[in-house]
């Protein structure tokens, strides 16, 4: 795998309690790993704080972040280069050593379908590794929309899944979930992780405003979005964003 950061031993800093009973047997012997694919334009604090959280509760191995080329829930989106999202995806982890970034879809042409990206991650890694796939909870409500919603949920070993500001987690919800794709509880895993209210497009939109976003997103990466004068007024034309604004899609 094309890692964009070479592998590391993972910090093990004392006992980190569990939220399920999902234990490592048989085919799955080797590391634990948790899978947060997203968009990051840009990553911010909330990626970092469900990362650590599925890291500390699952007792992850490791947190992969991997960065969509395409999203598939964002067609005619204008986003960020794939360049620049990746160099500001690996300045936010850069300092710990629990995460990683695999650039497996960035490889891969076309949309950045997750079923693709689990099946491309098992070739790779072998059915030693467990997954868990890591999700926010507007993602979870929007899994029935994704491409081969079943295949993702047989491929991943846990769906990890927290509600977030503006995504809260309504009751029934999983069941209703349930009744469409049959086989997600028993995959699932509630997380409950800081709520932190920050997004990819506040960002932006206060970048735009001349607003600083430092606390926000990692100072290396606040100041790689300084120096690229990205989500600037000039930077959103460029972008197509202003005027006719953003095309449609979910997600921040
Ligand atoms: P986003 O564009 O929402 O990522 O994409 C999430 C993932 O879903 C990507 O890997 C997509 O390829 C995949 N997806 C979506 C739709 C369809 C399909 C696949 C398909 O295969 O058909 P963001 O960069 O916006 O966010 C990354 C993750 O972090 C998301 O799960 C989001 O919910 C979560 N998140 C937060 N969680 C807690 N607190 C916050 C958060 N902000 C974002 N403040």
């Amino acid at each position: 795998m094309s890692e964009s950061k070479s592998k590391r031993s993972a910090t093990r800093g004392g006992p980190r309690p569990r939220v399920s009973g999902v234990r490592q047997t048989g085919v799955h012997a080797g590391p634990r790993y948790g899978i947060l694919g997203g968009t990051f334009d840009p990553p911010h604090l909330g990626h970092l704080a469900l990362a650590q959280e599925a890291y500390t509760r699952m007792s992850l191995d490791r947190v992969w972040f991997l960065p969509a080329r395409e999203p598939p829930h964002k067609p005619g989106r204008a986003i960020s280069s794939a360049a620049d999202r990746l160099a500001m995806l690996e300045r936010a982890v850069a300092s710990d050593v629990r995460f990683a970034v695999s650039t497996v879809e960035l490889e891969r042409p076309g949309p950045s379908y997750t079923v693709d990206t689990l099946a491309e991650l098992r070739a790779r890694w072998g059915a030693g590794v467990w997954m868990a796939l890591i999700i926010g909870w507007d993602m979870l409500a929007y899994l029935p929309q994704w491409r081969d919603a079943a295949g993702v949920i047989a491929r991943a070993d846990q769906i990890v899944a927290t509600h977030r500001p503006g995504a809260p987690a309504p009751e029934g919800e999983v069941a209703r979930l349930e009744e469409q794709l049959p086989g997600l509880r028993a995959k699932l895993t509630v997380l409950p992780a800081p709520q932190l209210a920050v997004s990819g497009t506040e960002i932006r939109t206060r970048v735009a405003q001349m607003l600083p976003v430092r606390y926000l997103t990692p100072d290396a990466v606040a100041t790689y979005i300084e120096m690229r004068a990205l989500y600037s007024v000039v930077d959103q034309m460029a972008r197509g964003e202003r005027g006719g604004e953003q095309a449609g899609g979910v997600g921040g």
